[in-house]
């Protein structure tokens, strides 16, 4: 069958900072491919709708396969199954990813029969006998794991046993050239680890595989790597280098084949102090961004993310990364609660320290503990807004002047890294990059303030709603993770660290899940 695979358009962030291959479609399509079928993938970050919609009628695909790990997309894959729908009436038409596991039910019925189904967890476990069920029983369709249709559901969604097994179909991306994160221009993805062993309450990283964390070997990690024609490359694991072990092991590979890459990377705090060397060794091997979680700056605020880490300890570790002399971003997150006052203090707090700061505001996501805790009432239900950079929950402040303290404190942290300041420091690579054709990140330099607009922002709530999101079940104490999980949890065996790593997790997670 002709297959096609698509991811839908950016969001807010995406606009500017960065643009980076969906590699998880790409892991998708190459399950299909294996299968043998024929495969094209499109990406809405980096093409248009038009394109997508000729690409449907000029190849005639008898398979439609939208990824949705968005929840802030879900307006646009719906809206584009029912217009393929209207298109091509006998294609089958499913989705899959993150958001689209957690919202089953409701994506379906927005879609109105327009999306056949959901397939829900893991794309590379189930697609191909998803597949088979479409080509020769479509009846047989709701007995493959993890499908969702508005007949019922199958079994459980199935995990992948093995995450060396897997090679993404990186080939099938055209427009390479157009992903690129800050300096890293053009840059590719990576996987070294899928999951997460920690389980905090505002992230649905770990309800999504069920709190089970899996590596991907040295050897396989370095086979892929070297496989990248990219100079940047985006780790997307949660937490990079969990143990150090596996963190020492992937770069005396890289060390080994010659490989010289610069590196993008996400990690904790914690984390990064315990395993200082495998974070010193990679930057002898080409780290160049690390982004740190920190989340607040204040110990109510840290309190109020129930991180267990104080925030001596936080600074401690923004200390350390700094020590390392590459770039280091921190994230906090904005509440809704907060007043002129807190983010006056924030802005100075900001301006007084190098590292790029980037905020991002309060969100309940479902997946999540907190959608299920949260009593604060939600108070839009258009999924566009869930995009962290909008305002969901009730404001302190009036909602014109909290997006404007917002941005005002967006700004002064952009401007820190942007515009003429920011490419009088970084010419040279600018330089190289041109010198390249590859103009992404002078471009984003300044883009600023055409995408972050309080006004924007603010007119973004009036926009009329297609589709309404379902509301969160009614605010509970405590919530039993079984009930988040889409991929069953398989408890301690399901995660692949050490014991002394499983205790170090334990001492410093949020929840009380098992
Ligand atoms: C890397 C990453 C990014 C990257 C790259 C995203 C991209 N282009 O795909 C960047 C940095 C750009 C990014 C940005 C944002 N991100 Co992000 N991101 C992640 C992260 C850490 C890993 C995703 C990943 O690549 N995983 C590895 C691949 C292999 O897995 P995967 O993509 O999930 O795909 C698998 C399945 O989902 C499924 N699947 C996926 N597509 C399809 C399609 C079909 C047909 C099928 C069957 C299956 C299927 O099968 C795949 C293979 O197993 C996740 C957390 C997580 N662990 O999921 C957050 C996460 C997805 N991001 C999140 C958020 C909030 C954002 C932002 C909105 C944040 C912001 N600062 O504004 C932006 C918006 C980006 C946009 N689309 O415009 C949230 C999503 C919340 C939600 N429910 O909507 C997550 C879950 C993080 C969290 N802890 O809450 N993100
Ligand atoms: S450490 Fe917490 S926030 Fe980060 S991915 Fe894991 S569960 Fe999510």
């Amino acid at each position: 069958m002709r297959v096609l695979a698509i991811h839908p358009g950016p969001l807010m962030y995406t606009k500017i900072f960065l643009r980076l291959e969906p590699l998880g479609l790409e892991l998708v399509a190459a399950a299909v491919r294996r299968a043998g079928h024929e495969v094209r993938l499109i990406d809405l970050q980096a093409a248009s709708h038009k394109d997508y919609f000729s690409l449907v009628d000029d190849w005639r695909p008898d398979v439609v396969a939208f990824s949705c790990n968005y929840l802030a997309n879900v307006p646009e894959v719906v809206d584009l199954a029912k217009l393929t729908r209207a298109r091509r009436p006998s294609t089958f038409i499913f989705v899959g990813g993150h958001s689209a596991s957690f919202t089953a039910q409701e994506l379906l019925e927005h879609a109105g029969g327009a999306i056949d189904c959901i397939l829900k967890g893991e794309g590379e476990a189930s697609v191909a006998e998803l597949l088979e069920a479409v080509e020769h029983d479509r009846r047989s369709i709701a007995q493959v794991p993890g499908v969702a249709s508005l007949d019922g559901e199958g079994p459980p969604a199935r995990l992948v046993e093995n995450l060396d097994a897997l090679v993404p179909a990186r080939d099938l991306l055209k427009r390479r050239r157009k992903y690129f994160l800050g300096t890293l221009d053009p840059c590719a993805s990576i996987e070294f680890a899928r999951g997460c062993p920690w389980d905090c309450v505002f992230c649905s990283a770990w309800t999504f595989y069920g709190r089970s964390y899996r590596v991907v070997s040295p050897e396989r990690a370095v086979e892929d790597l070297a496989s990248i024609r990219e100079p940047g490359v985006f780790i997307v694991d949660d937490v990079a280098f969990v143990q150090a072990k596996h963190g020492f092991e992937i770069g005396e590979a890289i060390a080994r084949r010659g490989i010289h890459k610069q590196y993008y990377l996400e990690t904790r705090g914690d984390v990064l102090l315990r395993n200082k060397d495998v974070f010193r060794m990679w930057t002898r091997l080409g780290l160049a961004y690390m982004f740190l979680g920190l989340e607040a700056i204040d110990e109510e605020g840290l309190r109020k993310y129930r991180k267990r880490i104080s925030l001596g300890h936080a600074f401690e570790a923004l200390e350390f990364a700094r020590s390392l002399g590459i770039q280091v971003a921190i994230n906090l997150i904005a509440d809704p609660e907060w007043d002129r006052e807190r983010f006056a203090v924030v802005r100075q707090w900001c301006l007084e320290i190098p590292e790029i700061v980037n905020i991002s505001v309060n969100t309940p996501y479902p997946g999540t503990e907190t959608w299920r805790t949260e009593a604060r009432r939600i108070h839009t239900r258009d999924y566009r807004l869930y995009d962290i950079q909008h305002a969901v929950l009730p404001t302190k402040l009036p909602l014109a002047d909290f997006y404007e303290e917002l941005v005002r404190t967006q700004r002064v942290l952009a401007m820190k890294h942007m515009g003429w300041a920011a490419l009088r420091d970084l010419a040279s690579i600018v330089l190289g990059h041109l010198a390249h054709g590859q103009t992404n990140f002078l471009r984003s330099l300044w883009k600023f303030d055409r995408v972050f607009d309080p006004k924007l922002l603010l007119a973004d709530h009036h926009r009329p709603v297609a589709y309404e999101m379902k509301l969160p079940p009614p605010a509970q104490a405590k919530v039993d993770p079984q009930q988040l999980y889409v991929l069953q949890a398989r408890g301690r065996k399901g995660r692949a660290i050490d014991d002394a790593t499983e205790q170090f997790v334990d001492a410093t997670r949020m929840g009380t899940s098992e």
